[in-house]
């Protein structure tokens, strides 16, 4: 495994920072098994420590886009194989996600992170599912085109808004991004796709991690299906937190080991493990 860098997509506020600082504190704390320990520590380490303390106790981490981007690298081994590699990856502002779809530019520093890449979290919030219409819901809210041609009374509303880049649904940007890195100037090769559902704590009944993305994002879900060549796929429903922050109420969490707030669910993680979907890109 030796060096390994993985690539963070998500758009803004999907929960990357939050993943960090968990998995940070995961594998610092040694408080429950996992897949991945820290072996040795290089560079500057405190942007992780910053978001891991935030993040014990109870406080956002922040969004990126307020303290910058930061590249974060950690050496780890593997428990089960005690191979030893370099995890590296960067946080990046979601902002840099709406860019690329609403303004088609992407950094220098964006497309080299895709040269060497061994594989790519992707982090998709499950509550911020796009409110969509089907064409037939549409039609009975605004009354369908009378037959045989346009409805000549239908009048037009002053305050209608006009499309912009900026209503793409998430479900349209999630499948460009992805699409983007079927054709130049990225480094066109197959990949894995570690698909990561965040906030999976917000669901009452939380169906398999796969169902959820096929019911709730048929788009993303059908993307991936018919790429399977270029995307090797695996779903995964994480709470990093535990729990919502602004609705949840922090007192009544039990008074858990912290480690033990974190729930992965999917391909046979362990529940606290964070590391799962990141000791299979490694292994890949
Ligand atoms: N309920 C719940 N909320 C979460 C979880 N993880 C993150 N959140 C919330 O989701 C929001 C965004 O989390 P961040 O980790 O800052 O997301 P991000 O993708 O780094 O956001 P940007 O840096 O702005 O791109 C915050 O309000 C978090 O509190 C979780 O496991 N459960
Ligand atoms: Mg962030």
């Amino acid at each position: 495994m030796a060096n390994t860098r993985t690539v963070i997509l998500g758009l803004p506020e999907s929960g990357k920072t939050t993943f960090l600082a968990a998995l940070w504190h995961l594998m610092e704390s040694e408080e429950t098994d996992i897949g991945l320990v820290v072996d040795r520590v290089e560079g500057d380490q405190k942007y992780l420590n910053d978001i891991a303390a935030k993040w014990r106790t109870y406080q956002p981490v922040g969004r990126t886009s307020q303290v910058g981007d930061t590249d974060v690298s950690i050496l780890v081994r593997n428990t089960a194989t005690n191979e030893t590699g370099e995890l590296s990856f960067p946080d990046l502002a979601g902002e840099a996600f709406d860019r690329q779809i609403e303004d088609r530019r992407i950094t220098p520093s964006y497309l080299t992170n895709f040269d060497g890449d061994d594989g790519v979290l992707l982090f998709i919030k499950v509550d911020r599912v796009d409110e969509e219409m089907s064409i037939a819901e549409m039609n009975e809210l605004v009354g369908a085109p009378a037959e045989g041609g346009a409805d000549k009374d239908a009048s037009v509303d002053p305050d209608e808004v006009e499309w912009g880049p900026k209503l793409i649904l998430n479900q349209a940007r999630i499948v460009q991004i992805l699409t983007d890195l079927l054709d130049r100037p990225f480094a066109v090769r197959p990949r894995r796709l570690a698909v990561i559902l965040s906030a999976w704590d917000v669901l009452l009944n939380p169906p398999a991690p796969e169902d959820w993305l096929a019911s709730n994002m048929p788009l993303v879900h059908q993307f991936l299906t018919c790429n399977r060549s270029m995307f090797e796929t695996q779903v995964y429903g994480v709470s990093a937190q535990g729990l919502d922050l602004e609705k949840g109420d922090v007192s009544k969490m039990p008074h858990l080991t912290a480690s033990k707030r974190i729930t992965m669910v999917g391909n046979g993680a362990r529940i606290h493990d964070l590391t799962a979907p990141l000791t299979w890109l490694m292994t890949g």
